[in-house]
């Protein structure tokens, strides 16, 4: 299987985040991708392909135009106020409050275009990001022109970025981006198959009200895990959407045996959809030795998902998405890579 490696994924390069009242060490950093890319190469997984630039107009198919221009313009704003750390959101149009108006105050615009005070914005969080879709866009490529399967290895994350705000460490939505492209191709019907420990908020949105994106996604329970505000079994869908959104909440600590049942039911409905196409957000912050979730996947449980995911059948797109526990990302993301894709 190749590989499309964002080597501009390092431009992105927070150093804390917001926990509980304090300032604590960024949980996603470029040493995953470090530890990710070591792995694929010692595991001779295939060639390593650099992304090509295949232009912003991919981008704003998903994301607001003015979205983008805000987060690809934000570092030289809060500099030009005088920000010294990483740019974080202050101030959120919750209810009752207006957002069909974009203020020119930044703190202002900070709070609009974002859902939560855990994401850095950082120097090259724009540059990062911009090579991460580009990247998305070239493993689909390379699906499109007849692969089996790619990997894109990448960060920052995407599930969790909207339409018009980043979030949960993501400022680009890698999956919605490739799956519109799929569809701009002339594809008819793409699934998306979620597999983070946190639900994909960002891709569940963009896709909500549209039969042409099946998302579906397991993870840990909205009620007591992030991203709290979307993720609940009775999201089904919308309008024209009706019937193709599937979630699959867990109770955090969940059993791998119901995490594979919850696969099961997952893949029933996306075998009922017959996808052209399988995007994969390949989140493996499922691993029992996360520091930032509850479930006890392991390396056997990886490399179980991958023949699974293989034995589905379809042309298979996986992207890198979350995973926190730096050390092991590489060796997890292999196990399923692998068990999809064993060599010869
Ligand atoms: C893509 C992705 O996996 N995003 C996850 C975003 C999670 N943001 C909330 C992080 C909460 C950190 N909790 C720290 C617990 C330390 N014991
Ligand atoms: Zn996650």
């Amino acid at each position: 299987m190749k590989t499309v490696y964002n080597a501009r994924h390092a431009a992105h390069a927070a150093t804390h985040e917001f926990f509980r009242g304090r300032l604590v060490p960024a949980f996603e950093v470029p040493a995953r991708a470090d530890y990710v890319l070591a792995a694929v190469q010692a595991a001779q997984l295939g060639a390593l392909l650099e992304p090509v630039d295949h232009g912003l107009a991919p981008l704003e198919r998903v994301h607001a135009p003015a979205y983008l221009r805000f987060v690809q313009g934000a570092w030289a704003e809060w500099q030009a106020l005088g920000g010294e750390g990483d740019a974080f959101p202050a101030v959120w149009p919750v209810r009752s409050l207006r957002s069909d108006v974009v203020p020119p105050s930044f703190a202002a615009r900070m709070g609009l275009y974002s859902m939560d005070s855990g994401t850095p914005l950082t120097s090259g969080s724009w540059e990062a990001a911009y090579w991460g879709a580009q990247a998305s866009l070239t493993g689909l490529d390379q699906v499109l022109a007849g692969e089996r399967s790619a990997y894109v290895l990448t960060r920052p994350p995407g599930h969790h970025a909207g339409a018009d705000f980043f979030g949960g460490y993501c400022f680009v939505n890698n999956a919605a981006v490739a799956a519109q492209a799929a569809l701009d191709a002339g594809l008819q019907r793409v699934a998306i198959l979620d597999v983070d420990y946190h639900h994909g908020n960002g891709t569940q949105a963009i896709f909500y009200d549209r039969a042409d994106v099946f998302y579906a996604s397991l993870h840990g329970d909205p009620q007591t895990e992030f991203p709290f505000f979307l993720g609940h079994a009775d999201e089904t869908g919308a309008g024209a959407g009706q019937g193709f959104n599937a979630n699959f909440p867990l109770p955090a600590g969940a059993s791998n045996e119901a995490w594979f049942t919850a696969l099961e039911a997952a893949l029933e409905r996306l075998q009922a959809y017959a996808p052209e196409l399988l995007i994969v957000s390949l989140g493996v912050d499922t691993y029992g030795g996360d520091p930032i979730s509850h479930f006890k996947l392991d390396r056997p449980e990886f490399s179980r998902l991958g023949q699974r995911l293989a034995a589905f059948g379809a042309r298979t797109l996986f992207l890198q998405e979350g995973g926190y526990a730096t050390e092991a990302i590489g060796h997890n993301v292999v196990a399923v890579l692998q068990g999809f894709e064993p060599r010869p």
